[in-house]
C-alpha cells in the first residue's frame, strides 16, 4: 500500500504528511510550492482541478481535503488505532471533533488567510474579524476540552484529531492571539511538537518556526 502526497510546506498537507510518517507506511512526497504558485500549474491542475493542497493519491486515484484524508488513512491502517473503530466507545466523540475541526476551524482559517483573494478585498477586514472570532472561539472550546488534564484531544489515545488540531493551531502562530496563549493548549502543543514524527515532518518540509 503506497501513497503519493502532493504537499506545500506548512499548508493543509502538513497533517497528512505527519500522519503518513507516524503510520510508517511507504509514500512519495511531491512538492507543489504555494509560494511559487505551483498549485495553479497545468501539471498540478491535472492531478487536482481544485488547485488546492493537499492531494493524496490512493490506489491510483487523487483525493483532497485534509480531514477526509486523515480519516481515510486511519481507516486503512486500523492497527495504528488513530481512530476509534465504528461502534467503539469514543467513536462519536471522535467524529464530532473531526467534523468540528473540518467544518468550523478549517473554513475560518481559510477566511483568515485568503480573505483578500477569495472574496472582495473591500470586505476583507470584516471577513478576517469574524474568522478571528471563530478561531479564538475554537481555542476556547478546545482549551476547555483539555482542562481535565488529558494527554491528547480525545483522551489517553493519540488519534488523527491530534494531527489536524495541531496543524490548525500552528497556523495561528502569527495571529494576534496564537493558540499557545491558551492555558491548556500551550502544554498540549508542546507535547505534540515533541513527537519524533512532528520533528521529522518539520525537517522534511524545511519548517523552522513553531518548534520546541
Ligand atoms: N479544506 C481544505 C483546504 C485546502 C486549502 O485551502 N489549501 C490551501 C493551503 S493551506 C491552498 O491550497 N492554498 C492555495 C490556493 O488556494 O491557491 C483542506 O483542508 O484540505
Amino acid at each position: 500500500m503506497t501513497y503519493t502526497l502532493y504537499y506545500s510546506p506548512g499548508s493543509a498537507s502538513l497533517a497528512v504528511h505527519w500522519m503518513l510518517i507516524e503510520l510508517g507506511v511507504p509514500f512519495e512526497a511531491k512538492l507543489v510550492s504555494i509560494d511559487a504558485g505551483a498549485q495553479k500549474s497545468p501539471e498540478y491542475l491535472r492531478v487536482n482541478p481544485t488547485g488546492r493542497i493537499p492531494t493524496l493519491i490512493v490506489d491510483g486515484k487523487a483525493h483532497g481535503e485534509s480531514a477526509g484524508l486523515l480519516m481515510l488513512l486511519a481507516e486503512r491502517h486500523p492497527e495504528k488505532k488513530f481512530a476509534p473503530s465504528p461502534g467503539a466507545p469514543g467513536r462519536a466523540d471522535w467524529l464530532e471533533m473531526m467534523i468540528f475541526l473540518a467544518n468550523t476551524v478549517l473554513p475560518a482559517k481559510r477566511d483568515w488567510f485568503y480573505a483578500q483573494t477569495d472574496g472582495d478585498p473591500a470586505d476583507a477586514d470584516a471577513v478576517k474579524a469574524l474568522a478571528r472570532r471563530r478561531i479564538e472561539g475554537a481555542w476556547d472550546r478546545l482549551d476547555a476540552h483539555l482542562a481535565d488534564g488529558r494527554t491528547y484531544i480525545m483522551g489517553s489515545e493519540l488519534t488523527a484529531a491530534d494531527f489536524l488540531a495541531t496543524m490548525v493551531m500552528r497556523w495561528s502562530r502569527n495571529m494576534p492571539r496564537p493558540a499557545t496563549a491558551w492555558k491548556n493548549l500551550a502544554p498540549y502543543i508542546h507535547r505534540m511538537r515533541s513527537r519524533p514524527a512532528f520533528i521529522e515532518v518539520n525537517d522534511r518540509e524545511g519548517l523552522t518556526d513553531w518548534r520546541n
